[in-house]
């Protein structure tokens, strides 16, 4: 739909909206492509920092029995390199949305299973839970776990949980898309 450097280009036009959270690389735009099942319709690299913007996603049906709302890439907090104007930039890019945006009906807050909660994710969900901002928080990248690392990767990203839901996602093995769908739907459809 469009590509906001700023928050005067956000879009005016009222549509319910999902953004998705999370540090720099750990799969937003990915999960994005997944969800819609087009792939490079997001931007993805393996060099973190590569959504610099906040780029909406207008979804619904030809036949309109999906209601439309909008996906929300928000560029990726926690990239060390670039010019400390940049990051001063997309920060304020980033809290202008979370902080006014009345469409933000929740955020899916995405965990790097391999790395857990980091300081900066659990910045981020102390901000959301502040502001009153409903999230999800969803384990990307699993099939990069075995076994072992899957159950006790998990078991510390649930300890800090305190009971919610954790989704466990894949883009490349498509896990999880059902229950975002799920999600998605529930809250844009009441
Ligand atoms: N194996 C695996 N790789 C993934 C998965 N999700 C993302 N990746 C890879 O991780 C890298 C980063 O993915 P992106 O979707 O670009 O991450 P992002 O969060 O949008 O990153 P920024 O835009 O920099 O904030 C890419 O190389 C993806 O192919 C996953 O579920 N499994
Ligand atoms: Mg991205």
């Amino acid at each position: 739909m469009l590509s906001a450097a700023s928050p005067d280009s956000f879009p005016r036009l009222r549509a319910p909206e999902i953004a998705l959270i999370g540090r720099s690389n750990v799969g937003k735009s990915s999960l994005i492509n997944r969800l819609v099942g087009v792939n490079g319709l997001a931007y993805t690299s393996a060099r973190p920092g590569c959504t610099r913007t906040i780029n909406f996603y207008r979804v619904g049906s030809p036949e309109g029995t999906l209601k439309e709302f909008r996906l929300v890439d928000l560029p990726g907090y926690g990239f060390a390199a670039g010019p400390i104007a940049d990051k001063i930039a997309w920060k304020a890019l980033i809290d202008a949305y979370l902080t006014d945006r009345e469409d933000l009906r929740f955020a899916l807050l995405l965990i790097d299973s391999r790395r857990g909660w980091m300081d900066a994710d659990r910045q981020m969900r102390e901000w959301l839970e502040h502001h009153d901002r409903p999230y999800v928080v969803v384990a990307t990248k699993i099939d990069k776990l075995n076994a072992r690392e899957r159950s006790s990767g998990l078991a510390a990203i649930r300890k800090e949980l305190n009971g919610r839901e954790l989704v466990l996602f894949s883009a490349p093995e498509g896990r999880g898309v059902r229950e975002i769908w799920h999600t998605i739907t529930n809250i844009t459809t009441t």
